[in-house]
């Protein structure tokens, strides 16, 4: 069976770009004709500072929120990146494949180091060849991601060829990012020419999973717009990227299309748009945020399940690192 692999880092609490980007299309690869694992990459997660006891509370959310939004443990396989030490070891592998060359045209390094490349971590420079290492452990061809994960899915391809070429094998797949649906770029509610983050300075840039109604509400309202109403048609949305934003997040709560949002609300005004927003939000969201309190309030149990999902998960990783290993020549007792 061809198999999915993609992640999220508990670098902070979930967002409503990586429900609508991430998540939310994991749960619809689920069950069908692919084996799908899902990972929390916690190791990811540390490429900039995080509080040890603030990491494990986000790892535990982002698993929450797998399941509350219909991950389904005995479907997919569900755990935690560093329970599984074959990304590591293959990440090292993949460092010694990757050109330095290669990390340094990497857009979301640059955005993340800024002006400040020699203060920021050797890992975060290094995070597409263990992104690669995570996908390639499985030998998973397709990988659902959000727009601005695009370029490290297609390094992964690359680290992949080299490997093959250079070891003179075909061993490791060709993977295919899968970025399809309304949403693979949630915007930020301030500024519509940023992306909507977890770490994002202000928290009313974002939706955060476990906000509560007041506070969604509150967010919609306060979003930045312009002064126009909604247009005929989605022409009408170049050059207005908020508008275009929310237009794009009212779809994908509601599995529609930003055509037949912009056939409905034609001329409606944001005073009007934005209440009906938050309150389609608040109905889609408040039962995944109720379902993910009541799993968090047992952490236990989720990282019970976490360590299932991980020993399932060394059964595919495992025996595939071994065949690397062999490969590269390492030699084993
Ligand atoms: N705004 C977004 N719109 C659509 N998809 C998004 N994703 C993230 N933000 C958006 C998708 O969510 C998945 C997990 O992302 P991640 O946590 O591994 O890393 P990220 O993309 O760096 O996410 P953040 O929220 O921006 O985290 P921070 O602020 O810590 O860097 C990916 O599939 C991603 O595309």
């Amino acid at each position: 069976t061809p198999r999915v692999f993609s992640g999220i880092k508990p670098s902070g609490g979930l967002t409503l770009g990586n429900y609508l980007g991430a998540i939310k299309r994991f749960v619809g690869m689920q069950g069908g004709e692919f084996e799908t694992v899902y990972c929390v990459v916690d190791m990811h997660a540390i490429t900039v500072w995080q509080d040890p006891t603030e990491l494990a509370t986000a790892t535990r959310e982002v698993a929450a929120g797998y399941m509350a939004a219909g991950l389904d443990p005995t479907k997919s396989i569900l755990f935690n990146q560093s329970q599984v030490s074959a990304h590591a070891e293959l990440g090292w592998i993949f460092n010694c494949v990757a050109r330095v060359g290669w990390m340094n045209r990497m857009t979301q390094f640059k955005d993340k180091a800024g002006s400040n490349a020699e203060k920021v971590s050797l890992g975060l420079y290094a995070y597409p060849s263990l992104m690669a290492a995570d996908i390639l452990l499985y030998h998973a061809t397709h990988v659902p991601v959000g727009e601005d994960q695009k370029q490290h899915v297609e390094l992964t391809r690359d680290i992949a060829a080299k490997f093959n070429h250079d070891f003179k094998v075909d061993f490791f797949p060709e993977t295919e990012p899968v970025i399809e649906g309304p949403a693979t770029r949630v915007m930020n509610l301030r500024d519509g020419t940023k992306k909507m983050s977890k770490s994002g300075e202000s928290d009313m840039e974002r939706i955060n999973m476990l906000d509560d109604a007041d506070k969604i509400a509150k967010k919609f309202k306060k979003a930045k717009t312009d002064p126009e109403s909604l247009p005929e048609t989605l022409d009408g949305l170049k050059d207005r990227p908020e508008a275009r934003n929310l237009v794009d997040i009212y779809s994908a709560l509601n599995d529609s299309t930003p055509e037949a949002v912009i056939a409905e609300y034609a001329g409606a005004g944001w005073g009007q748009f934005k209440p009906t927003l938050a309150d389609l939000a608040v109905a889609k969201l408040a039962p995944i945020s109720e379902e993910m309190q009541r799993l968090m309030n047992d952490p236990t149990e989720i990282d019970r399940i976490l360590a299932n999902g991980a020993e399932k998960a060394r059964g595919i990783a495992n025996p595939i690192l071994k065949d690397t290993y062999d490969i590269v020549g390492f030699l084993r007792g």
